[in-house]
């Protein structure tokens, strides 16, 4: 069996209720229908925690926070600043319903979302290991935070599909180094950007974007970075590896 299906059908069938842990720069990206629908096999109650609110706009979460709020009950955390950590134990809590004895806490979501920064953010330990190199936690373990409450973190065991270099890239979970289209995911970053929050894009890169398409501003911000090529022609490579690392750092907001 892939390890994914080793490791999550082992956590839904022993928790007692389950987080999905996604990341709030692409909540549609980070859920996972697979995931989803074995939770909801199992019938346990089931948390989204939209990670990394720190870095997207009011705006944005504004905007996800109505469109999750039919798929099930949502908590909007920043691990890194410690927001809606207390909300997270509360809804646990009160979603789980079981008194008298310890609930266990799965956790799951793709690799990077940030399922052990979480965990820390909760118990106020740095119990679980993390990185910013994905493939951090290896294998699933126990965290005990408070007296109610235990986790299971796991390793990001959501296999990415053929086409998910981009998602790879945006998850940060390959760095531009081992990207094999590096341009391609370049020009996704700005996709979204220009989406979602065109000014971040603008005011980060000194530039003006009006009517031109993804690959016209890729060039626009190599120019402006003066990376340029023999013959003054911009070398869009070096472009889009300097957005991957700025986006890959947390530089640029959504
Ligand atoms: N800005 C920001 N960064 C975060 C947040 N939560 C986690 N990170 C960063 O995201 C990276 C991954 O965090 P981890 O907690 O190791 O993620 P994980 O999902 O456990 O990763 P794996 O175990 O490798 O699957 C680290 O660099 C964290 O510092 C957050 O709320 N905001
Ligand atoms: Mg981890």
């Amino acid at each position: 069996m892939a390890s994914y299906q080793r490791i999550a059908k082992d956590v839904i069938r022993k928790a007692d209720i389950l987080l999905e842990v996604i990341d709030a720069r692409f909540p549609d990206e980070t859920r996972n229908s697979e995931v989803e629908r074995d939770i909801a096999r199992s019938k346990k109650p089931f948390i989204i925690v939209l990670n990394k609110c720190d870095l997207v706009s009011k705006e944005t979460l504004e905007r996800t926070k109505s469109r999750l709020s039919n798929v099930a009950p949502t908590v909007f955390v920043s691990s890194k600043e410690r927001f809606g950590t207390t909300m997270l134990r509360h809804k646990i809590l009160q979603t789980a319903n079981i008194r008298g004895r310890e609930i266990l806490v799965g956790s799951l979501g793709y690799p990077n979302t940030g399922k052990s920064s979480v965990i820390n953010a909760v118990t106020g330990k740095h119990s679980a290991g993390t990185s910013s190199i994905s493939g951090h936690t290896k294998g699933v373990q126990h965290i005990k935070a408070g007296s109610r409450i235990k986790f299971i973190d796991t390793p990001g065991v959501i296999p990415f599909g053929e086409n998910d270099e981009y998602l790879q890239g945006l998850l940060a979970v390959k760095d531009s180094t081992h990207l094999k289209d590096p341009i391609g995911v370049a020009l996704k970053i700005i996709e979204k950007l220009c989406a979602e929050n065109k000014p971040a894009l603008e005011s980060f890169y000194h530039i003006t974007v009006e009517e031109q398409n993804s690959y016209e501003v890729l060039e626009l911000i190599g120019y402006q970075s003066n990376f340029l090529k023999k013959g003054a022609e911009v070398d869009e490579t070096r472009a889009a590896v300097k957005i991957i690392n700025d986006w890959q750092t947390g530089r640029l907001m959504v």
